[in-house]
């Protein structure tokens, strides 16, 4: 359902209104933000140097150590007794990233996700069986303030618990799920080994994100709740979920909320911008945000842009599912390689469940991966009997091949039972890196 006429608009109107706010924007950090001014001075622009979009390129970028560096409240350009929350990133290292919002910023952003949320099926009068986690991180509340707005009845459930979350299901009667795909399909699991069957519950649309997640584990998800999935898009240094959004008509690329963030698709070497259709890093630049405007932020997310009209009628522009972070690539003896690769091609083996872990290991001076993969209950129980060794063997084998072929890397591979690789209830661990890891004692043979 379009709730807002901006989604709507001819290219040239969000153009316009996107140029007002960027205007509005630059002469805001440049007043308020000395890290701004100091970076724009360096490069000798002030705020009249913004005359088109097009001169967004001479503006310099942030990146997430500006933000460390600037820890916990320097990058923020209101007074901190106008800032009404703030959230922030776990960081695996250090100190967190930390962002703030104004009153005015969490009105907009509720607006944001309420029309991602209808993006993704959702109507007022429905419920929404909020997932994700609450806390710092911005996807439990984002989403709340997000489905509140719409009009949902909204269950605040978090996540993790997940006996619990069944029987609220259940109980509740939900009409949307939200949480990261991996845990949303541990919801699923979990309902099965119960005896129960998820296609039966009242769940009709599912709103996944916060992680990267295949075509293939979409199928997977659609198929076990008898559900419509859709991606959304979104990281804290931003605003949080509702940056990007799949429609359910279409479920081909996110509509990007133009009218509050002006996205760039750039190379990450050369830094200069890619043409529509090419994949790059995505760098956005907030064209409304109060208590941490943010200016041409590399995001390290690679993806791809589109500007064609989408079949439901919106004229927003359009990013490709998110392949992987740049950081996350994995660099094996010369190829370049997302998780999000692998997975792709491991769901489409019919023996696996769709759960896998890379480990990354060095031996001597080479990097190689050490895939983690489990296999179904169905294959489990199949294989009992004399030939389970070789059956194993073929699959290994079968595994091996696939991620040769497809993915152009040699890989070991360990498969476990059912129900073995860690769950999370939030973001998934993809990647184990055990590269620097020295052994500390090693028994004599
Ligand atoms: O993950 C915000 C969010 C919450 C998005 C709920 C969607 C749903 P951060 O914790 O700051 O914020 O992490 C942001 O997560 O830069 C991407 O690398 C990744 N990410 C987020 N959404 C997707 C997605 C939230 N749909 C980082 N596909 C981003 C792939 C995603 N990766």
């Amino acid at each position: 359902m379009i709730i807002h006429e901006v989604e709507t608009y001819p290219q040239e109107q969000i153009q316009d209104l996107q140029l007002k706010r960027l205007k509005k924007t630059v002469e805001q950090v440049y007043k308020q933000v000395p890290f701004y001014k100091e970076a724009f001075l360096s490069l000798d622009i002030t705020p009249d140097s913004i005359s088109t979009l097009q001169d967004v390129k001479k503006l310099p970028f942030t990146q997430k150590t500006d933000l460390r560096n600037h820890y916990p409240f320097d990058l923020f350009a209101i007074d901190m007794k106008d800032v009404a929350r703030v959230h922030a990133s776990s960081g695996t290292s250090g100190k967190p990233t930390v962002v703030g919002y104004s009153q005015q910023d969490i009105e907009n952003w509720s607006q944001i996700v309420a029309r991602a949320i209808a993006l993704g099926g959702g109507t007022s009068g429905g419920i929404f069986h909020n997932a994700y986690g609450y806390g710092l991180f911005t996807g439990g509340l984002g989403m709340h303030y997000g489905s509140e707005k719409l009009g949902m009845t909204t269950v605040p459930v978090s996540g993790g618990n997940t006996e619990r979350q069944i029987m609220l299901i259940e109980d509740f009667k939900p009409t949307i799920i939200g949480g990261t795909p991996s845990y949303v399909l541990k919801i699923a699991e979990d309902m099965e080994s119960l005896g129960k069957d998820p296609r039966k519950t009242s769940l009709k649309y599912g709103i996944f994100g916060a992680e990267p997640w295949s075509e293939e584990m979409r199928n997977v998800l659609e198929e076990k709740f008898a559900i419509k999935a859709c991606d959304i898009y979104g990281l804290s240094e931003v605003m949080g979920p509702g940056i990007a959004m799949e429609c359910h008509e279409a479920q081909n690329g996110l509509h990007i909320a133009e009218d509050h963030f002006f996205v760039e698709v750039i190379d990450p070497r050369t830094l200069q911008p890619v043409p529509d259709g090419q994949e790059g890093e995505l760098v956005f630049t907030s064209l409304t945000k109060e208590a941490f405007p943010i200016i041409r932020y590399r995001t390290g997310d690679i993806g791809s842009l589109s500007r064609e009209t989408c079949e439901c009628g919106r004229t927003t522009a359009r990013m490709s599912r998110v392949k992987g972070r740049i950081d996350d690539m994995l660099i094996i003896r010369g190829v370049n390689l997302f998780p999000s690769e692998i997975e792709h091609y491991l769901i489409k083996i019919k023996e696996l469940a769709p759960h896998y872990q890379v480990y990354l290991k060095r031996q001597g001076s080479l990097d190689y991966i050490e895939l983690h993969v489990e296999v179904n209950e169905h294959f489990y129980h199949a294989i009992n009997g004399d030939m389970k060794h070789t059956k194993v063997a073929i699959l290994v084998k079968t595994i091996q091949q696939a991620m040769k072929s497809h993915c152009l890397v040699s890989m070991n591979v360990s498969i476990f039972p059912p129900k073995y690789l860690p769950r999370s209830s939030g973001k998934a661990v993809r990647v184990v890196d055990k590269r620097n890891v020295t052994v500390f004692h090693n028994s004599p043979h």
